[in-house]
């Protein structure tokens, strides 16, 4: 059974502790490899090799870090189809999804972030006949990467990618429930030619190693994705240290669908952005706000077609859904369905696990589930469950509508399907989300900012503002 490794300071290697934790397939419940149940003792000697390495790699510049980067896109590229394998395995997704999306876009992260810092411009302010002010933006040092299991290479290199092109030494951990693909990366830095020490990955617990990250003093920034709960943890803990923070966390997202929308393009996106990886993509729209004057109708279609879903196994082509990432979690996700039942909800379609056959039978798979008749502050439409179910709820007008999408203590996404132009600006304007899709969703420019509003986080990553959260900002002023 394969051994995940640690790499600190460019040598992969076992946990301090000499202790291992398992590692599950969810198609299948089995364990499948086993990794470091490392703890404050290899980040701390993970964060002496980042700073050791952080002049080498500064001394590098611009070119030298970017050449490096695209170099690892290219080799995760060539490696495509065994990450893809290697994620869908980890996680249960299934394999197109980690073929399509997740590889392709931990690909894309290294190449945006290697050119971006290429072309990231400063800033320069002058007095008249008094002085110029420009704004240098230096690396931090050493930075804490902690990211979660749902996308796992596609969130951990969001990451990742922007901390290193600016020029910080990186102490990583990814999600213990997922930790394959980052390991698979950790062994192709040497090849991509970057210095031992640059970026080192300590895998484990989130008590033992995320903690370790989050209170070594020496780690001036994190940059987390992951649960409200734990984000609000890890804020406990690095705010009174005044270690700079960027929280992206959960989300309870509204789709919000107008009568007027384009029904078809509306009904086919709206089952993907419900389904799509189980419903575990922070930006999935779990609470389907329909105009009641469409409501039936919609209700009818989407039945329909959630029930014509085919939840199988992972490698099978022909799944939608493949199996969600954990036991735990799926008794999680169970224990909202009964929840939403005792609420008064009536459950549509799904509701259960699927039990399929031979291999797969100990597999963790749901079907994908709608609920209606729920009020909007009932816990099954407050919180956030994670997983294939979404509910129905039917709104009269615009006001009605945002009354309702904005009535969670989440803000991280919206969709708003209409073809009413002023009213998608409007609404745009008025709903309380990091980000509003309108007419469509999960298109992802990686130049926009990201990140959420209200228990949906702090800050935001991606673009200029990933390139300026990884960097400090310092005013030079020069008397002229
Ligand atoms: O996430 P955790 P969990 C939501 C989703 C899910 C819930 C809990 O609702 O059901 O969170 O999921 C590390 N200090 N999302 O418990 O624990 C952990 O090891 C530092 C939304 O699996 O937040 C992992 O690497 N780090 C989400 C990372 O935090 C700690 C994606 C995330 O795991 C830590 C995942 C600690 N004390 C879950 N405890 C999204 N926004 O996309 C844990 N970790």
């Amino acid at each position: 059974m394969e051994r995940i490794q640690n790499l600190i300071d460019g040598t992969l290697r076992p946990a301090e502790s000499g202790d291992w934790l398992d590692v599950h397939a969810p198609a299948t419940g089995a364990i499948y490899a086993h990794l470091p149940d490392s703890d404050e003792r290899d980040v701390e000697l993970a964060v002496q090799a980042a700073r050791k390495a952080f002049p080498i790699w500064n001394k590098m510049g611009l070119e030298g870090r970017s050449k490096v980067l695209l170099k690892l896109a290219e080799l995760i590229e060539r490696d495509l189809e065994h990450f893809a394998k290697d994620e869908s395995r980890d996680n249960g997704k299934p394999l197109s999804l980690a073929r399509k999306v997740d590889i392709p876009r931990a690909v894309a992260n290294f190449k945006f972030f290697a050119t971006a810092i290429l072309h990231f411009p400063s800033e320069a302010h002058l007095m008249d006949d008094v002085a110029v002010n420009y704004t240098d933006r230096q690396p931090i040092g050493v930075v804490g990467c902690i990211s979660p299991w749902n996308l796992p290479l596609y969130l951990f290199t969001w990451k990742i990618a922007p901390a290193l092109a600016t020029g910080n030494c990186v102490v990583a951990k990814p999600s213990e429930v997922t930790p394959m693909t980052a390991y698979r990366l950790s062994q192709l830095c040497a090849e991509a030619g970057m210095p031992p020490g640059v970026l080192n990955i300590v895998h484990g617990l989130g008590p033992k190693v995320g903690a370790a990250i989050t209170a070594h003093p020496a780690i001036t920034a994190i940059s987390f994705t992951g649960g409200t709960r734990t984000g609000a943890e890890i804020a406990r803990v690095a705010a009174p240290m005044f270690k700079k923070l960027s929280l992206e966390l959960g989300g309870k997202n509204p789709v919000v669908i107008f009568a007027d929308c384009d029904f078809e393009d509306m009904l086919a996106t709206t089952v993907r952005s419900s389904f799509t990886n189980q419903g575990q993509i922070c930006l999935c729209g779990s609470r389907i706000l329909i105009q009641r004057s469409i409501y039936d109708r919609f209700k009818e279609a989407f039945v329909e077609r959630v029930k014509a879903l085919r939840v199988g196994d992972p490698d099978d082509a022909a799944s939608d859904l493949g199996a969600v990432v954990s036991k735990d979690h799926m008794d999680k996700v169970l224990s909202y369905i009964d929840l939403a039942k005792e609420e008064g909800g009536s459950v549509l379609c799904g509701g259960s696990r699927v039990v399929l056959d031979g291999p797969l039978k100990d597999g963790w798979y749901l079907a994908p589930t709608v609920v209606e008749g729920l009020d909007v502050r009932c816990r099954t439409n407050q919180e956030e469950i994670f997983g294939p179910v979404v509910t129905l709820q039917p709104f009269d007008d615009e006001e009605h509508a945002l009354a309702l999408a904005n009535n969670t203590p989440y803000g991280l996404a919206a969709v708003l399907w209409t073809r009413d132009v002023k009213r998608s600006h409007r609404m745009a304007r008025s709903l309380q989300a990091g980000i509003v899709w309108v007419n469509c969703w999960m298109i992802r420019d990686l130049r926009t900012p990201f990140g959420g509003m209200k228990q949906s986080g702090v800050g935001r990553e991606g673009g200029v503002d990933a390139l300026r959260f990884f960097t400090e900002a310092k005013n030079v002023c020069i008397r002229l």
